[in-house]
């Protein structure tokens, strides 16, 4: 019979088979790029390899005291229900998410307090995946001491979990896997000096900061725009950090007005204090392309972009349609618009075709909406996830994000606008919802505000424009002083 070392160098080379691992440059939840990446998710469509890893594992923590097996959720769960029935130990479920109804039970299954509870992760980096699910686990009175785990990415993880009392046992290490893999010539050796250093520059503390080398990119609330534009991912979005560091503004105004004379009289007063001024073009009664040109020369004389709130949300080939053709031609005016997600990627790409083939492709951009600030609307935190993934896939013609949260827009390349801002008022009578514009700066995040009727319906437009401004550009330093 073949000895647990010779079974775990079969099954490595097995698991290189699978593409369990990959080499590239890869993102990580602790926010550094990483030259290897060991993905398990996708061996639950191999029950043999499955089944093979949950034997190993059972005989790798054969010695162990334990009453009880929890899997962390998610990709460790088949594989901690595969132990507990071949040993005949019942297991434990720690719920990612508490229900919202019933028991509100956060672990599922039968257990008394005190006893032993041994943790199974398939990887770790700064195990702060597993001191989740080791808190909730105490939380309940159980005992929690050991992990098991396939891989350990030998980032700090290990140490991380001594400190919280949790010891950690790895079927490998990145270092054997990959001593594995090139002593069967499955990799090269610059591959594994690559890992190496990076393993050295990349010590990671359960609370995600680095302990050395590389330091975790600097978090963009506490950057200047003029910092940030460096950060920048395409043009527009440099002209636009550029051009609010340069006017000292962070203040869109939402002129939502019927009348074309009004609009440009508007764009006229508030030009000197805003960075982007915002339109909802189809509300005009009297649109007529003269208004464009006339709008678009105000926007050069004051230096501010225009911004059509088109909000589009159909498929790919009607939004196209609706961005370049018809009365509006929106594309041959707006530098940026607004899109919802819902429809999926192909609403970015029809943008994207459309800006590449157009004359001014450079000067063109696109905020994606990723939350909303009506009452009640029907947005999930799993909805923005998807929509900041889509943004993202469209880094070359996304500006920002409009969204109400901070923790939503992490890159500091990415600019966020956030509506919903008055001084005066917490609400209107149809779901709007306001907040303070020094709250929207300072609490939410917000690079840019969106102010609309504060502005638009005062008594003296100008005034107004400029108290806004100075009340978010004071907020905007306050927060860089923070940091
Ligand atoms: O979630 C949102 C997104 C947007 S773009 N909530 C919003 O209010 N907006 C827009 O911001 C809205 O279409 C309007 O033009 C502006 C807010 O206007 P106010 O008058 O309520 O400040």
């Amino acid at each position: 019979m073949a000895n647990l070392e010779e079974k775990l160098n079969k099954f490595a080379l097995e698991l290189f088979k699978i593409e369990v691992l990959k080499f590239g440059d890869f993102k990580m939840k602790v926010g550094i790029n990483s030259p290897v990446y060991f993905d398990l998710r996708s061996i639950i469509s191999h029950p043999k390899l499955l089944d093979t890893l949950a034997d190993l594992l059972c005989e790798f923590s054969k010695d162990l005291k334990y009453d009880q097996l929890c899997g962390v959720p998610y990709t460790a769960l088949p594989i901690a229900t595969l132990m507990s029935t071949k040993i005949e130990k019942p297991m434990l479920v720690r719920r990612k998410e508490q229900k919202a109804y019933g028991t509100k039970k956060l672990i599922e299954g039968r257990f008394n307090e005190g006893e032993r509870c041994l943790i199974v992760e398939d990887v770790v980096t700064s195990g702060s995946s597993i001191l989740e699910t080791v808190r909730d686990l105490r939380k309940e009175g159980l005992n929690v001491t050991e992990a098991i785990v396939v891989l350990d990415r030998q980032q700090g993880g290990a140490e991380n979990l001594q400190e919280d009392g949790v010891q950690m046992h790895s079927l490998f290490t990145i270092k054997s896997l990959l001593k594995i893999l090139l002593q069967h010539k499955c990799i090269d050796q610059a591959t594994v000096d690559k890992v190496d250093v990076y393993i050295k520059n990349s010590q990671i503390r359960a609370n995600g900061e680095m302990k050395n080398g590389v330091e975790k990119p600097k978090n963009r609330l506490h950057l200047s725009f003029t910092d940030r534009s460096k950060f920048a991912r395409n043009a527009i979005t440099k002209k636009l950090f550029e051009l609010m560091e340069s006017k000292e503004t962070n203040l869109c105004v939402a002129v939502d007005v019927t009348d074309s004379t009004k609009l440009l009289d508007i764009a006229e007063n508030i030009g000197p204090h805003i960075c982007i001024l915002k339109t909802h073009i189809d509300i005009l009664s009297n649109f007529n392309v003269k208004l464009i040109q006339q709008l678009r020369a105000i926007a050069k004389k004051h230096n501010f972009l225009i911004f059509e709130d088109r909000k589009f949300a159909d498929i790919g080939n009607t939004v196209k349609l609706q961005y370049t053709e018809g009365v509006y031609n929106i594309i041959s005016w707006a530098d940026i618009v607004t899109v919802h997600a819902l429809p999926g990627p192909g609403i970015m790409e029809a943008i994207k075709q459309a800006i590449e083939s157009s004359e001014n492709g450079a000067e063109r951009g696109v905020f994606v909406l990723a939350e909303m600030s009506s009452a009640n609307n029907l947005i999930t935190n799993a909805y923005s996830q998807e929509a900041l993934r889509i943004a993202d896939q469209y880094k070359d013609i996304t500006c920002g994000i409009i969204c109400q949260s901070k923790e939503l827009v992490s890159n500091p390349g990415v600019i966020q606008l956030t509506p919903g801002v008055q001084l005066n008022n917490k609400s209107d009578d149809l779901g709007q919802q306001y907040n303070s514009p020094e709250a929207v700066i300072y609490e939410k995040g917000a690079d840019i505000a969106i102010v609309g009727r504060a502005i638009i319906t005062a008594e003296n437009i100008k005034n107004t424009a400029e108290e806004y401004r100075k009340c978010l550009w004071a907020a905007y330093k306050k927060r860089l002083v923070a940091g």
